[in-house]
Parts: structure tokens; sequence; C-alpha cells
């Protein structure tokens, strides 16, 4: 057992706290990772706004890259020193979702046993760790599934984006979505997920790629990294995207709201398919155009991590980053220390930042 700091969040709508915790040495199929990097995603937000259901305190943050510091005892495809990356798609590795190549479906995510204490104490209260993961930490402690190697040239703090914003935003085009050359691709919602969606488009070789969002920030990162359109966001949205492009063939929700969801539909045009990323709360609903929905064949679909077995892609969009072809340089807009991650949070809401990363001294 050792001692490291991390941030706690208490309750819903409390700041997070900077404490000293203490974390245990890896058994079995753990890993402990001294973490390099740790990007703020509007996912952790959703549990600091009680949009996703609470459970207890917990260590938020799970865009995470570092270094194997130890490994369990049955640890096999990872060694200390090794570069990784961590991801929300903790899996199992045989149930049927797994062997059939969608880790991120898994139906028997590897748990802790029953009973079995918490790796994780402030004092003698026990911590959840967010997403398996727990990455506002100077450490972390999570199965081996949880995390992958990726290339020792991969500058670290650029590294902890593709655990989540970059996995999520390409796989939502490559995978979920299968955008084919020459479509259409609107993008609602171009935060540090979105603009991963636009990179995405573009690499696929969509022709048009609208980029809806309601900060102008963020509408001139979309054109820098591929959007031919810029939308204002808003109640006229659909219009708009119709009248310049006469209908997309996807519309990607990059947001998590009812209203853009409805509007990502309405954007379709015959045959489209409208892919939900954002996260709603529990009590969103959204009404289904059906009778349109049946005449125009339009399809809608929600996407987990980009529907990705994370451990095939993450290596693969590193090695996208290194040959020149991915810009994450763009997308680390702050690098912060862990006690600046509440003001990290308020600039994600103000819209004025892509994504803000914590990075740790060592
Ligand atoms: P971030 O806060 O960085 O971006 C959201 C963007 O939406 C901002 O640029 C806002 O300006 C914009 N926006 C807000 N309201 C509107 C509106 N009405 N019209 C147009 N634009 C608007 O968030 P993020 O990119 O980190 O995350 C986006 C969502 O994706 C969020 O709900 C997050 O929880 C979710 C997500 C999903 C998954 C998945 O597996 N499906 C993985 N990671 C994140
Ligand atoms: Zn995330």
């Amino acid at each position: 057992m050792s001692a490291m700091k991390a941030g706690v969040l208490h309750c819903p709508g409390a700041p997070i706290e900077i404490h000293t915790v203490s974390i245990d040495a890896p058994k079995g199929h753990e890993v402990l990772v001294r973490v390099a990097a740790s990007g703020l995603c509007h996912s952790d937000w959703h549990f600091i706004s009680g949009d996703l259901p609470f459970g207890g305190p917990r260590v938020l943050g799970h865009e995470v890259a570092g270094v194997v510091e130890a490994v369990g005892d049955d640890v096999a495809r990872l060694r200390v020193g090794d570069p990784v990356v961590a991801c929300a798609s903790l899996f199992c590795g045989s149930c049927d979702q797994c062997v059939s190549g969608s880790s991120q479906r898994c139906v028997d995510r590897p748990r802790r046993g029953v009973g079995e204490r918490a790796r994780l104490m402030l004092g003698g209260d026990a911590l959840i760790q967010s997403s398996e993961v727990g990455g506002f930490a100077e450490q972390i402690l999570v199965h081996e599934n949880s995390l992958v190697a990726i290339p020792r040239d991969m500058p670290l703090d650029r590294a902890a984006l593709l655990g989540c914003s970059v996995v999520t935003g390409l796989g939502s085009v490559f995978n979920s979505a299968q955008v084919r050359a020459g479509q259409r691709v609107a993008v609602i919602g171009c935060g540090g997920v979105g603009l991963n969606v636009i990179q995405g488009a573009q690499i696929a070789g969509a022709s048009r790629i609208v980029a809806v969002d309601l900060s102008p920030a963020k509408l001139e990162l979309a054109r820098a990294l591929g959007a031919t359109d810029l939308i204002q966001g808003g109640p006229d949205a659909v219009e708009a995207v119709r009248d310049a492009t006469g209908g997309v063939d996807h519309a990607i929700e990059v947001i998590g709201r009812a209203e853009t969801i409805a509007q990502a539909i309405r954007m379709l045009r015959p045959g489209g398919m409208a892919t939900i990323v954002g996260v709603a709360s529990g009590e969103a609903r959204v009404p289904l155009p059906v009778q349109d929905m049946l005449r125009h064949e339009w399809r809608v679909q929600g996407a987990l991590m980009g529907s990705s077995p994370f451990t095939r892609d993450i290596p693969a969009y590193a090695g996208m980053y290194l040959d020149g072809r991915l810009d994450l340089d763009l997308l680390v807009s702050e690098r912060i220390a862990l006690d600046e991650v509440n003001a990290g949070f308020a600039r994600m809401l103000g819209g004025s930042v892509a994504r803000s990363v914590i990075v740790f001294d060592s």
C-alpha cells in the first residue's frame, strides 16, 4: 500500500477535493500505473451535475496515459515501464461480445469479488474508481484489460486523449456510423469528442463535414480540423444544415441533449443514419418521427466508446498521430495541475477549450 494525491468527488454538485489517499499494491490481473496525464471529459462532468448516478464518493477521470509501475502475478500483456493508455471499456475477453470483436459491449466485465475491500481508501472510507479507472490521481490501480500499451515515442499528454475523446470520436465514424468516402456528415457538438468526429469524417473522405456548435471558438477549431461548413447551434440548426447540404447521410450528436438528438434525426437525407454519442440524463426522452423514419428509411443508433475494441484501435490511432495524420496538438488547449481541475471544468462548460489535460510532475 502507498499514498498518493487524488481528486475526490464527495457528492454531486460539490467541487472536486484533493486528498491524500491510499492505494494498494497490484495483485492478480491488476496493474499499478503512474499517471502522466489525465484529460477532462464531459462524461466526468455528468457525475458532478448528477446526470449519471453517483453511487458513492469517487475519483473521476477516465482519459489517462501513464507508465506501468508494478504488475500483479497474473498480468500477461504488460510489463513495468510500458507506456499505456487507460480506457473506460474494461472487458473480460471471453464473453460472446468480446470474442466477436465488440469488447466495448462486454457483458461480463471483471468485477472485484463480493465483500472484497476497496483498493483505494480515504482514511477508513472506500473510494470508487470512476469508469473502473479513477484517473484524476497520481496513480491508478486497474485491471490489465482497462489498459493498452502505446508506442514509446508517443507524448503522454496527447496520448491521454486516445483513451476517450479520440477512440470515441474516430470510432463513431469508422466503426459505428461507418462513414464512406463522399458522404455528407453533420457533427452536432464540437467539443473534445466532436472535434475528433470531425477529424474522423475527414480521414474517412466525407465530402461535406458540417460542424454545429454554439461557441464560435469551437466552430473555428472545427474548421481547422476539417469542417467544410460551420453552423450556429440553436433552434434554426436543422434548417441551416438542410439548406447547406440538402440533408446529410450521417448526423452524429455529441452533446447529450434530447433537443439536439431530435435535431440530428431531422437533418438526415433519405437512407441517413443518426448516431448518438452524447450522454443524456436518464430521464431524457426523444420523440421519434416514426412516419418520416419509415418513409425516408432513417436509422438511429447509439454508439458506446466509438463501438471500439480499444486494444485494437488505440495503438492504431497513436500511429496515425505519429505519422502526422491525426492532429492531437490542437486538441490539448491547456495543461493544468490536479488542483486546477474545477477551474478546468468551468472552462469546458464555458466553451473556450477543446480539452484541458491534467499533467503530473513525474
Ligand atoms: P464538451 O463539453 O467538450 O463539448 C460539448 C460541445 O457541445 C461544446 O462545444 C458546446 O459548445 C456544444 N453545445 C452545447 N450545447 C449545444 C447546442 N444546444 N447546440 C450545439 N452545440 C452545443 O464535451 P465532450 O466533447 O467531452 O463530450 C460530449 C458528449 O459526449 C458528452 O455528453 C459526453 O458525456 C459524451 C461522451 C460519450 C461517450 C460515448 O461512449 N458515447 C464517450 N465520451 C464522451
Ligand atoms: Zn470520456
